[in-house]
């Protein structure tokens, strides 16, 4: 059993007030707090080791280097890559997804299908969207029922041989619904398709091991998994790495430049032009560390305690209906209240201290299934606690009260 207080205590920013009440930060989906260990390593990096990182003989330069590919093998050991090389570092999940389809502009041609989810994030629509009107290939979608569930029957009747590449997130950002990779990457792959899987919300929860879901790409973010913003790993299996052309052009991704011709550099450093997120980077390994230290199946039991209690609270307030309710979820729930706009409620919950995001969580296509324009989305952490998912409940109640 974890220590929860030995663990909030960790994180400075869980002892602060804001709008005089204790914070109670349920928006851990959009972005996790971070933990001292975190906090101190970024101003370590910068006061003991800054400098630029595979460019310089000299010993600063070295340390910066050693540290920066460190982590890179933190990384590799983690989701379980084949090799070092098949982790690139990313500004995140969108840049991570970017990359690719810019990859598969020039591998896609007209009549090729894309097949992405209704569940996706906008991250993993668009990006799609644009390569498809690029190429001329088509965009196909996976429906979901009224559980929020991807309907497996509907996606195996939309692979073909024409399916060049599946694109689906581990788990939903908006509904918190854990999808069955495994199952769709081995129906992808028996078509001939890539599957690239978008695990932003699947790290902060899960260790996901991409040998064993044969997974070709896992784009994931550092900042919702207790890492500094504007860092991300994209894993792409090598072959697939091999094959796509680079992302950008400029230093640090060529073996040679001349005005007639340029050569590329080998894996990873093909996909990573110019100076990169130094401490970033560096930083993601120490939170990947101290997760694998709080233990993922701690995080996991705590986080199931955690979602049973919201939902058997919140269900307790009449016309509260929660959207997603598939049985294989992550601690993240969705609801409204019936005749009140979700803004509502969590502007008035944010004056009693409580953070929870309101809107369409940049999934408007679930948002139109379900013809709403946005839910309250409580998304929990291993650090949050029973006592603050009754608060949340207390302060929606009395927002209720004052918005009926
Ligand atoms: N979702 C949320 O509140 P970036 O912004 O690149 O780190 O991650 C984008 C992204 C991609 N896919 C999924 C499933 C996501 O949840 C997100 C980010 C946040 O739900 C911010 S919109």
């Amino acid at each position: 059993m974890l220590d929860i207080q030995k663990i909030r205590a960790e994180f400075p920013i869980l002892s602060q007030t804001v709008n005089g009440k204790p914070l109670v930060y349920f928006d851990n989906g959009a972005t996790s707090q971070k933990p001292q260990i975190v906090i101190d390593a970024i101003a370590k990096y910068y006061q003991e080791i800054n400098a630029n990182i595979h460019r310089g003989v000299h010993t600063l330069s070295q340390l910066a280097t050693d540290a920066y590919e460190i982590s890179r093998g933190k990384v590799q050991h983690h989701i379980n890559a084949k090799f070092t090389h098949e982790v690139l570092f990313t500004s995140g999940t969108t840049h991570g997804i970017n990359l690719v389809t810019n990859g598969f502009a020039s591998i896609l041609k007209p009549g090729d299908e894309v097949i992405v989810s209704s569940l996706e994030h906008h991250s993993n629509i668009v990006p799609w969207q644009m390569l498809c009107e690029k190429t001329g290939a088509t965009l196909k979608v996976i429906p979901m029922n009224e559980d929020g569930e991807l309907i497996m029957e509907a996606y195996e009747a939309l692979l073909s041989e024409k399916t060049k590449v599946v694109t689906v997130n581990h788990i939903s950002n908006a509904l918190g619904i854990i999808n069955p990779i495994k199952y769709m990457i081995e129906k992808a792959h028996a078509v001939g398709a890539a599957v690239l899987i978008d695990g932003a919300q699947a790290v902060p929860h899960l260790k996901p091991d991409v040998q064993d879901l044969d997974c070709d790409f896992y784009a994931f973010s550092g900042h919702k998994m207790c890492g500094p913003t504007g860092t991300g790993i994209l894993y792409g299996k090598e072959v697939w790495l091999n094959k796509l052309p680079p992302y950008q052009g400029g230093g640090e991704m060529i073996k040679e430049v001349t005005f007639e011709k340029t050569t590329y550099a080998d894996l990873p450093h093909k996909f990573e032009a110019g100076t990169p997120n130094i401490a970033g980077g560096i930083v993601l390994g120490t939170a990947i560390d101290y997760l694998n230290t709080v233990g993922f199946e701690n995080i996991q039991k705590q986080e199931e305690e955690l979602l049973a209690h919201a939902t058997k609270r919140l269900l307790e307030i009449e016309g509260l209906k929660i959207y997603g309710t598939g049985k294989n979820k992550a601690s993240v729930v969705s609801f409204n209240i019936d005749g009140i706009h979700p803004y509502d409620i969590g502007s008035i919950i944010d004056k009693l201290g409580i953070a929870v995001r309101t809107g369409h969580h940049c999934a408007q296509p679930i948002m139109n299934f379900f013809c709403i324009p946005g839910t309250i989305r409580a998304s929990f952490s291993f650090y949050n606690t029973v006592e603050e998912i009754d608060l949340m409940v207390e302060a929606v109640k009395k927002a209720k009260t004052m918005l009926s």
